[in-house]
């Protein structure tokens, strides 16, 4: 892989609209602005280049001397001679141009740095990152500081949606400054800055064919994509390790070979957006799985059904690499189906409600590599880091439990669903639990929160945590109760002795282990514990989404009439918050269907898309109700919880379904095959013509 050096401020060339040139350090913001305004850059304009099939021709301006025709990796996964030999002898081979639109996150707060650097050495780094301990490693790094010197604070941050769980040089630099002016330093993000100096997500393109005689036999894909400027933290792993591995789905398609090309082009860099590669793969196999159905005349659930992975076939090995371990896609698919009445819904396309209406109805399946991620496979793939997660449990001397981890919550509802575990592990109230995240200082290790990995990782290591502590707590127990701890047990707060009545509460071992009145010589005082725990496979999330749609033929305009979603997501903690996750999510994958798209000038580079006014979100009155239920069926089988991520799975399915909805409608006006995003004008347009 091809990796340019990335300065926090551009030296000699400026690759991206928005990459920071100067910094202008002032009292106030207001004279900060007036000062940068005085700031002279002299620019010699180069060619730009910024799409990436564009970057790749022989002519195309060259954006970093590393990276010869602007590829920074090729990435192959599967037998490519296997899956030629099956195209040979195949009856249909269907085939299909796509592309994943690019994307602008839009959390509800800009990004923002505050960093104080008036203590000797040491810099506070107050910052809207979802990932703490790895921004506070690399500033460290950059600064040439040793980690200690930096503690990095991370509070409510606005949300986040993947971009924010990335480093940006605003980080740096702020540290940087404050660390000279030995005063704090504050950069806060414009919405309009945002829309040039954060990450931005998906831009693929995508050619790829499958033979079927009904069933799939063989699936090549080739991926093109868009890295933007830099390879960001993840750039490169999403449209590499991440999307590849995906692309079996939940089909036993039994031979599959996939390239993936990462380039450089003038535009920002991309990085993980919720979903991550996900989607990418879910709309690459479920689009195919509907042209293959129309092209056949097959029915769009017949020929899924006869392609899906079967439970009994778990744990099933992919022919592109990963081994899934749970899952029962036919009965989730089967249930979607039975909800969204799909057996109902030829009546209703035949009666829409206005004559001028046409009526589609769209499913998608998908599987989610959630839980991110096995160190092992993160390391042996280039990760400068292991993916594990940290926690640590104190209980004070009035039972009263804090919990540090370093996962980071930016509206998951940590400080609910943690509680909620340790609660039901100790007995205790929930009231009486503190959840610590966020601050580097208080909480020794993290990895940060992305790729659905709280509930899966943090959640584990705060549970195995729980049983450590347990286990201590029943030494201390057996004290107090004269008994061996062999014959101690715990259940609802209170330890005991098996088969008798002799019992004692936690809290009062806890108050104990600090007051020891009366305590075992051979323990150390306390009652805290701490637990590591690093996933030995991804938690598989998957499940199927339905929607349904009217078109309006004289405008274009496209409204979400139904909309609903099956997802094993394992155990479910706390039911109210997945379902808000998956209902954000869908609000996610909506707008990229519908209306997100970041545009860049060819000619340029410029961002053309650069304000809320000309990049359009979801707005309330575009969400359908939402139909949502879960399959707790399969629960994870190598986490201790047997949960598996929700937090993307709703920014997964939707677009796909959403578009395969709008394409089956169209399909009554002869309009097929339009890329994304399906907005009024590009859907008039079509019809028209
Ligand atoms: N949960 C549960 N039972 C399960 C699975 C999860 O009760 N079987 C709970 C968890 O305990 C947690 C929440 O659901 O409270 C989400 O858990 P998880 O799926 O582990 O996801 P993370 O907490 O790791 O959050 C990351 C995920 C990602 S990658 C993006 S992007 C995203 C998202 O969550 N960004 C969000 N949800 C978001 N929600 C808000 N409001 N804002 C964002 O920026």
């Amino acid at each position: 892989m091809a990796e340019p050096p990335r300065f926090a401020l551009a030296r000699e060339f400026v690759r991206h609209v928005g990459e920071p040139v100067a910094v202008v350090i002032a009292e106030t913001a207001a004279q900060a602005r007036d000062a940068a305004d005085l700031v002279e850059v002299v620019y010699e304009t180069l060619p730009a280049v910024v799409d990436a099939t564009a970057a790749m021709q022989e002519t195309a301006p060259q954006l970093h001397a590393v990276a010869p025709g602007n590829i920074c990796f090729r990435f192959a996964r599967g037998d490519e001679a296997v899956v030629r030999k099956a195209f040979a002898g195949a009856a249909h081979i269907v085939r299909l141009d796509l592309v994943n639109n690019r994307l602008i996150g839009a959390a509800i707060e800009p990004r923002a740095v505050l960093a104080d650097g008036s203590a000797n050495g040491k810099v506070t780094l107050y910052c809207a990152t979802q990932v703490p301990h790895h921004i506070r490693r690399v500033v460290a790094e950059q600064l040439n500081l040793p980690q200690t010197a930096i503690r990095l604070i991370a509070p409510d941050v606005g949300g986040g949606f993947g971009y924010k769980g990335k480093h940006y040089p605003e980080e740096t630099i702020v540290a940087w400054a404050a660390l000279r002016l030995r005063r704090p330093v504050k950069w806060i993000g414009t919405r309009s800055e945002c829309f040039v100096s954060d990450n931005q997500g998906r831009d693929h393109q995508t050619e790829l064919a499958l033979d079927s005689k009904g069933r799939f036999l063989a699936l090549r894909v080739d991926t093109v994509a868009n890295l933007g400027a830099y390879v960001s933290t993840f750039g490169a792993g999403i449209p590499s390790a991440i999307y590849t591995a995906l692309l079996a789905g939940v089909y036993r398609t039994p031979a599959i070979a996939v390239q993936s090309v990462g380039v450089f082009t003038n535009a920002l860099p991309t990085d993980a957006y919720r979903g991550a590669g996900r989607p990418e793969a879910c709309y690459v196999l479920e689009r195919l799985a509907d042209e293959a159905a129309r092209q056949l005349g097959l029915d769009r659930a017949e020929i899924r059904k006869h392609n899906l992975i079967a439970a009994d076939a778990m744990p099933y090995k992919t022919p592109i690499g990963p081994t899934y371990d749970c899952g029962n896609f036919p009965k989730v698919f089967d249930r979607l189906l039975q909800i969204a009445d799909y057996d109902g819904f030829a009546k209703r396309q035949r009666r829409p409600a206005n004559g001028r209406k046409l009526r589609g109805f769209g499913v998608a399946c998908y599987v989610e590599s959630s839980g991110v991620a096995p160190s092992r496979f993160a390391t042996a793939l280039g990760a400068r880091v292991g993916f594990f997660e940290a926690a640590t449990i104190r209980m004070q001397p009035d039972g009263s439990v804090q919990a540090l981890l370093g996962t980071h919550n930016h509206g998951q509802g940590h400080a609910t669903t943690f509680a909620q575990i340790i609660a039901s592990r100790l007995g205790v109230r929930m009231s009486d639990v503190q959840i610590i995240e966020g601050d580097t200082d208080q909480v020794p290790f993290g990895s940060g929160t992305f790729g659905s990995r709280s509930i899966a990782v943090g959640g584990s290591a705060l549970d195995r945590a729980t049983v450590k502590l347990i286990e201590k707590g029943k030494r201390i127990a057996a004290h107090l109760l004269e008994a061996s701890a062999d014959d101690i047990s715990f259940a609802g707060g209170e330890f005991s002795v098996t088969g008798t009545d002799r019992r004692v509460k936690l809290t009062d071992v806890a108050r104990v282990a600090h007051v020891p009145t009366s305590y075992p010589a051979e323990l150390e005082l306390g009652l805290a514990e701490s637990a590591v725990y690093d996933p030995p496979s991804f938690a598989w999330s998957n499940g199927a989404h339905a929607c349904e749609v009217e078109v309006d033929r004289d405008t274009g305009e496209i409204r979400v009439a139904g909309y609903w979603a099956v997802d094993d997501v394992g155990t479910v903690i706390n039911p109210l918050i997945v379902e808000g996750q998956i209902q954000g999510g869908i609000a996610q994958g909506l707008g990229q269907a519908l209306r997100e798209h970041c545009v860049y000038d060819a000619e340029d580079g410029q961002l053309l898309s650069g304000s809320l006014m000309d990049y359009a979100l979801p707005r309330a009155s575009d969400m359908p109700k939402i139909v949502s239920e879960f399959d707790e069926s399969e629960p994870c089988p190598h986490n201790p919880l047997g949960a598996k991520g929700c937090g993307e799975a709703g920014a997964i399915g939707a677009p796909t379904a959403i578009v395969n909805a709008v394409l089956d409608a169209l399909e009554q006006a002869g309009v097929n095959g339009l890329q994304l995003p399906l907005t009024p004008e590009r859907v008039w347009r079509a019809i028209q013509t």
